[in-house]
């Protein structure tokens, strides 16, 4: 499966995602197309729709303490509900979607997720720390929610502005 990560400011990115059906091949297929994207590209989360895929689908991989991400701590979390949330905590976020931009964004600090393995089995985890902040990030994509879209006005200007300087620069480098 040939897979190409969609970048801000495409339309696709703003898509509701749909809940999965089948857990299928063709699911497992692309679960399975996804992790070497993310792995090969530094990343610790990715949603389906970041891959023009709108459904329900998400994958972590949570560095451990040694900042390794074997594959053994892969987490497919198919049709993820949000069922208990608390606390507050803060952490600097970047996207695979929105590349070299980086900001600290407010999330919930635990969060309890009802979901489904890539065999439709029931599952739930508590969540905390990084853990807990990937979730809600990779949770707001299937909303059509990007991290940008929770910062104040002051700081979304300059990300605007950011953003376009990149833009000029990329054109004028090629
Ligand atoms: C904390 C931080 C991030 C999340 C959501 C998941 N986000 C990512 O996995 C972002 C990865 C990322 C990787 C990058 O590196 C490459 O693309 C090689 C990157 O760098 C550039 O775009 C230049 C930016 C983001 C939740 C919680
Ligand atoms: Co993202």
């Amino acid at each position: 499966m040939n897979l190409k990560i969609v970048e801000y400011p495409d339309k696709k990115l703003r898509e509701k995602s749909q809940k999965v059906e089948k857990f299928d091949k063709e699911l497992h297929e692309l679960l399975d197309a996804m992790y070497p994207i993310m792995m090969n590209t530094n990343g610790i989360g990715l949603a389906a729709i970041q891959v023009a895929h709108p459904i329900d689908a998400l994958i972590l991989n949570i560095p451990d303490e040694e900042g390794e991400q074997p594959k053994e701590n892969l987490i497919e979390m198919i049709n993820p509900v949000i069922t208990h949330k608390n606390g507050e905590t803060t952490y600097q976020e970047g996207c695979l979607s929105v590349p070299s931009f980086y900001e600290d964004i407010e999330r919930y600090e635990f969060i309890t997720v009802n979901y489904q393995d890539r065999d439709g089995n029931t599952q739930t985890i508590e969540a905390d720390g990084l853990m807990s902040i990937a979730i809600q990030h990779e949770y707001d994509h299937l909303q059509g929610i990007l991290f940008i879209d929770k910062l104040s006005s002051s700081r979304r200007r300059k990300f605007e502005k950011e953003y376009k300087r990149a833009q000029k620069e990329k054109k004028k480098a090629k």
